[in-house]
């Protein structure tokens, strides 16, 4: 090679080492380094196939191309004669499949989304097959045998049959228009509606790729806090763009409907949705979307609540309105999920109660084809909350989960805080509702309640940002919604292995210290700087950021903090037992037995279900405020002991990532000292007692805190 060739070659390599922008998300398919791994897979892969001719066909081909030239030191060629390929990706019913009967019959069962990976023995060589009923599984199928290589597995004995628990598995986004991201800390939306849709953005592809690349199969394009607008002929035609984008990677598009559109943009007097005139609108609006997007999903409604219009201005149910909407989408198959984020602050009743006792008495009056929506807390997606009691408490209707996985309560998109064990903590709890072990991913994935269709929605934290989600680490959050939305029973410690792997590096040095020393433990780390031992709702107001366990006296009580803690100088926390609100009752019995004695909860809910002395014994013996105080010094050290985790690994990460990350570390553990000082100090206000001995001291004092403001901090509503 000549030498300017060399040097070239080694300021690519330098480039390529040090500068690494997180674009490419989990699907890196980075040189495969150990020899061994990458020599047992070329004895395999000699050449592909994949016959037949769809788009889908074609994405499989692509992402092929693409990952194995770069995973495996050498191409592997496309076969001609797809029979001849040692990897052949092929549909349940060619004839020229030849994999195990018993696993063709378990795949032939498992759904049209399912997929088969195989190997067998072929002649002297082995041959894999990935084989599906369609070929949206085929794509599946495709992902996950790259997820094997890439994360070094071996190839040579695969007998894998994969199907998703649940039916829809969907993205929210909080995306307005305007390209402001409700809640969002990732830069602008990525739909640019204004050059929609003429100009198709490659992010379109790459967004529908990692998708694909996880089981994501929808996407709600439009914020919930919706703009009739977005049903519009000239946003139609938009949204048409994007849905012929993302049909090849099997992925359906919904839109936010707003309930008054059909005054907004309609021009009728109302919305009631027992009008003929308005039920006619729906029905043709409707159409007109089906004839621009042939598979649409259907529609996403936050109704009555929070400000939207819903049926209640016209005092109809939420059953009337869902169901209205319903019937215009049920000749198309398209879904209604309607949200149960329902409460008013003119209603006199704790607001964690409202969203029950509003669609309870509903139970069993909705159209097959609407889904309720939940939040997985009945208050409003919290560092930590008791699973919702709609879980098992409806029982004649289809239920969702809603997860966030922007963290609007959880740092925004510095703090790493991995969101796995705050969905399975929801996910595996236990409703009871028809006995022991009727987990909230058994009644929504439809083992326990019977329903007609499942589904599980995440809010979005992507944005423009060219690492997708601000904090390299939020991919991980992304990645696990995917892959639990998929499989519900995969431990947050697995799914984050597999990330890290792809992400990072197989090297087990790696690996190892950050699962269980940086993402296994953040979200715990969050919870105890900002609401240990069951505290909620303590953030700076309207827009979220920072603590500001003081806010009082707003135009809304529910929307302050001093509503959900009650510190006074008896004690803290809200009393949900049959003695305060008596949320608790909402809960099956076996439920409430746990809660309801203070001397028997759990310290993650105590304050929570319980208001308490402040000299109240936990169960550590110390009293609750050296308790509490312990939690939030501790939250503090898990911060410090994630940086220091990341700083000893410097060598091993790429410069540019490495430096983003432990910059990002460095704002949480600063805003982690700030939580834990601002709450401490506000709440010995009423506690009087000391910080316990040995803990270092605020550094400023309270006064300090609460001057403290935050104007621009981002992902604030724009019209408030
Ligand atoms: C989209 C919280 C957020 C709002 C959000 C709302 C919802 O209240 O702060 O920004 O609005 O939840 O889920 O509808």
């Amino acid at each position: 090679m000549k030498r300017s060739w060399l040097v070239i070659t080694f300021l690519f390599c330098c480039f390529h080492i040090n500068a690494d922008n997180g674009y490419r998300l989990w699907l890196r398919y980075d040189r495969i380094t150990d020899a061994a791994t990458r020599n047992a897979y070329q004895a395999i892969l000699k050449s592909y196939g994949v016959p037949g001719n769809s788009p889908t066909l074609d994405v499989i081909r692509n992402e092929f191309k693409l990952a194995f030239a770069s995973l495996l030191a050498q191409p592997v060629p496309y076969a001609s004669v797809p029979e001849n390929a040692t990897l052949l990706i092929i549909r349940a019913t060619d004839e020229r499949l030849a994999v195990d009967r018993n696993l063709l019959q378990q795949l032939k069962k498992s759904g049209n989304e399912a997929y088969l990976i195989s190997t067998a023995q072929s002649g002297k060589s082995k041959r894999i097959m990935i084989t599906a009923n369609s070929d949206i599984g085929l794509l599946y199928g495709a992902f996950h045998f790259l997820r094997i290589l890439q994360t070094n597995q071996r190839i040579d004995q695969l007998a894998i049959v994969s199907a998703p628990k649940i039916n829809i598995r969907i993205l929210n986004h909080w995306d307005n228009l305007d390209r402001t991201v409700e809640r969002g800390y990732a830069g602008a939306s990525i739909f640019d509606w204004h050059k929609l849709p003429d100009h198709i953005d490659k992010r379109y592809h790459d967004y529908a790729r990692a998708n694909a690349s996880i089981g994501i199969n929808a996407t709600v394009l439009t914020n919930v806090n919706a703009n009739a607008r977005v049903l519009t002929p000239m946003y139609l035609e938009k949204v048409k763009a994007l849905a012929d984008v993302f049909r090849p990677y099997g992925i359906k598009v919904y839109l936010t409907a707003r309930f008054s559109a059909p005054i907004e943009i309609g021009g009728l007097a109302t919305a009631d949705p027992l009008n003929a005139e308005v039920q006619n609108w729906w029905k043709n609006k409707v159409k007109e979307i089906y004839d621009y997007v042939p598979d649409f999903g259907g529609f996403v409604v936050k109704a009555n609540s929070e400000g939207q219009p819903g049926p209640q201005n016209y005092s109809r149910n939420h059953a009337e309105g869902a169901n209205m909407l319903a019937d215009a989408l049920q000749p198309f198959g398209g879904m209604v999920m309607w949200r149960a984020f329902v409460y008013d602050n003119k209603v006199p009743e704790d607001r964690t109660k409202q969203a029950y006792n509003e669609f309870k008495p509903l139970d069993g009056q909705f159209r097959p084809n609407v889904i309720i929506q939940v939040k997985n807390g009945p208050l409003d997606f919290q560092p930590r909350e008791p699973f919702h009691p709609l879980f098992g408490g409806l029982t004649k209707t289809n239920v969702m989960p809603e997860f966030q996985i922007t963290q609007e309560y959880l740092g925004f998109s510095t703090h790493l805080a991995y969101l796995a064990p705050l969905f399975k903590e929801c996910l595996d709890s236990d409703t009871h509702v028809n006995g022991k072990g009727s987990t909230v991913a058994r009644v929504i994935d439809g083992t326990v309640v019977k329903n007609n269709v499942s589904a599980f929605a995440g809010v979005a934290n992507i944005g423009s940002d060219m690492n997708w989600t601000g904090h390299h680490f939020g991919q991980a959050n992304w990645y696990a919604f995917g892959r639990l939305a998929w499989d519900h029973d995969l431990s947050s410690e697995a799914i984050a292995e597999e990330w890290v792997r792809m992400t990072f590096s197989n090297e087990a040095s790696l690996i190892k210290p950050i699962v269980s020393q940086m993402m296994i433990p953040s979200r715990e780390a969050v919870v105890n700087y900002m609401t240990p031992m069951g505290l909620h709702h303590i953030m700076g107001y309207n827009h979220h950021y920072g603590p500001g366990p003081w806010v009082a006296d707003k135009p809304r009580q529910d929307w302050t903090s001093v509503y959900y803690h009650r510190a006074d100088s008896l004690g803290v926390g809200f009393d949900r037992t049959e003695n305060g609100s008596n949320a608790l009752e909402q809960y099956h019995p076996e439920v409430q037995k746990i809660y309801a004695s203070a001397a028997q909860c759990p310290d993650q809910y105590l304050l929570w279900f319980h208001h308490l002395p402040w000299d109240f014994k936990t169960k550590s013996g110390k009293t609750l405020w050296d308790e509490m105080c312990l939690h939030y010094y501790r939250g503090v050290e898990q911060v410090r002991i994630m940086r220091k985790t990341w700083q000893g690994l410097k060598e091993k990460i790429d410069e540019e990532r490495f430096t983003h990350v432990d910059n990002f570390l460095r704002i949480q553990e600063k805003e982690a000292i700030l939580w834990r000082n601002a709450c401490v100090l506000y709440f010995q206000t009423f506690s009087k007692m000391e910080i316990p001995a040995g803990l270092e001291q605020p550094e400023k004092d309270l006064a300090y805190y609460q001057k403290l403001s935050f104007p621009y901090a981002p992902g604030i509503r724009p019209e408030w």
